[in-house]
């Protein structure tokens, strides 16, 4: 990475504590990732991204803002990028991922709380990460309590604003999605200066349905026996996916994608190994423990149904309509299609789960849920029902971003291979 220290500096960082930061982030990055034998070629873009993960990008924002343009940071795969694109501002999902943070994030947080919730508040608190100081607005949303109840500790340091996310999916609840889209455009229109109109939101949808179609893609190819890249791969560009320039991610992906479908046609892939469904909660930046286990074993992890992987690329929005109210009621659609375990009921995701388990040849489930994140871990019982009744083997892992338990999971997870 070059030298971005005098960048660093402008935007508030702690040099000295981010110094610390930087040094685990290599490390792990070559033992998990440039260990992987035989890796497309198409995967050195990626790897320029993530060497580049406070460099570059923080670079190009920094350039954009001084044009003018506005950084939104979000935390959730509920808020719409179509509007921020639409208004020419610029939306980073901000990463939640790394164990660093979590003792920062315990100063403000209860210690019993997830850790994706205490790495976020450690991220705002400690000011080592240069993507939430370079945001000009962060949008939350109310889906878990302990997201909720973070935006009101957040608000003292940052400009936030909340996204009133509805429980169940009845019609009203779909028009009142439409109602919060509306409230957020009049918002974005204020931060930006810039005036919506229904061609530029028209041409936010259309970027926003090129990227899904691109990791739809990506994806699908990993439905051939044996996948033509591994799931650590797969799940590394997705979690780009939500930092990177989305015409340039859209461009790269699709470039790997070809040479991964020359890679399927020369037939010269070839492994017995055990194919594996992830569900449950996101796995934010750099959060690769799960996979990393998984894919040390003979197994590989062919696809995620979380918000870092299908639920994110599923369902285009509709680009019908002659006015905004209309495109934002197709927005609002596709984004209540969105089965996160906040919702009540949330029938969708085993119904996902059971026909993702055919489509993609799997041969086991493992249900990963971040501790203390009791939507997902109650929702387990209703899941494992469901994948009982169709003979669909599943796991359930509760774990958070240390090391420690890693090699009880190892265990645990070689006897249910050894099982399937
Ligand atoms: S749509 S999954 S990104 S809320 S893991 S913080 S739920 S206690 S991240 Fe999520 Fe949006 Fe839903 Fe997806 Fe809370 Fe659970 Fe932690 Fe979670």
């Amino acid at each position: 990475m070059g030298n971005y220290a005098e960048l660093w500096k402008r935007l508030g960082v702690d040099l000295k504590r981010h110094d610390k930061l930087c040094e685990v982030l290599p490390e792990i990055y070559s033992s998990v990732y440039l260990n992987q034998e035989d890796r497309p070629e198409g995967m050195n873009y990626f790897n320029m991204v993530i060497s580049e993960i406070h460099g570059l990008r923080i670079e190009e924002l920094d350039k954009e803002r001084a044009k003018g343009r506005k950084v939104v940071g979000t935390f959730c795969v509920f808020v719409p990028d179509e509007v921020i694109l639409a208004l020419d501002a610029i939306s980073i999902g901000l990463c939640a991922g790394s164990e660093f943070w979590v003792q920062s994030g315990e100063t403000v947080m209860p210690k019993n709380m997830c850790p994706l919730i205490k790495a976020f508040m450690g991220a705002a608190t400690d000011a080592t990460c240069p993507y939430y100081l370079s945001t000009d607005l962060i949008v939350g949303e109310t889906t878990c309590d302990g997201k909720k109840k973070a935006w009101e500790i957040m608000k003292d340091k940052k400009d936030i604003y909340v996204m009133d996310l509805p429980q169940m999916k009845r019609e009203k609840d779909i028009l009142h999605w439409k109602e919060e889209i509306l409230a957020f455009i009049d918002r974005m229109e204020k931060l930006t200066g810039n005036k919506l109109t229904v061609e530029k939101l028209k041409a936010g949808i259309k970027l926003c349905n090129e990227k899904r179609r691109a990791l739809k893609r990506l994806n699908d190819l990993r439905k051939n026996k044996p996948s033509p890249i591994s799931g650590l791969d797969c799940l590394l560009i997705t979690q780009i996916a939500f930092y990177d320039d989305p015409k340039r991610f859209i461009e790269n992906t699709n470039k790997l994608c070809d040479e991964l479908e020359e890679r399927v046609k020369s037939g010269k892939i070839k492994n017995n190994k055990k194919r594996i469904l992830v569900t449950g909660t996101p796995m934010a930046v750099p959060n690769w423990k799960l996979h990393s286990l998984i894919e040390s074993l003979d197994a590989e992890v062919v696809l995620e149904e979380s918000c870092t992987g299908s639920r994110y690329f599923e369902n285009e929005v509709s680009e019908e309509g002659d006015t905004i109210e209309e495109l934002a009621y197709n927005i609002a659609k596709r984004y209540m299609k969105i089965n996160c375990a906040c919702f009540t009921p949330n029938e969708g995701r085993a119904e996902d789960i059971v026909r993702y388990s055919k489509e993609y040849k799997v041969d086991g489930v493992i249900d990963y849920c971040l501790s203390f994140c009791h939507t997902y871990a109650v929702e387990h019982r209703s899941l494992k029902k469901v994948l009982e009744e169709n003979n669909i083997p599943i796991l359930r892992i509760e774990t958070d971003y240390s090391n420690e338990d890693a090699g009880q999971l190892t265990t645990r997870i070689e006897a249910f291979l050894e099982m399937i």
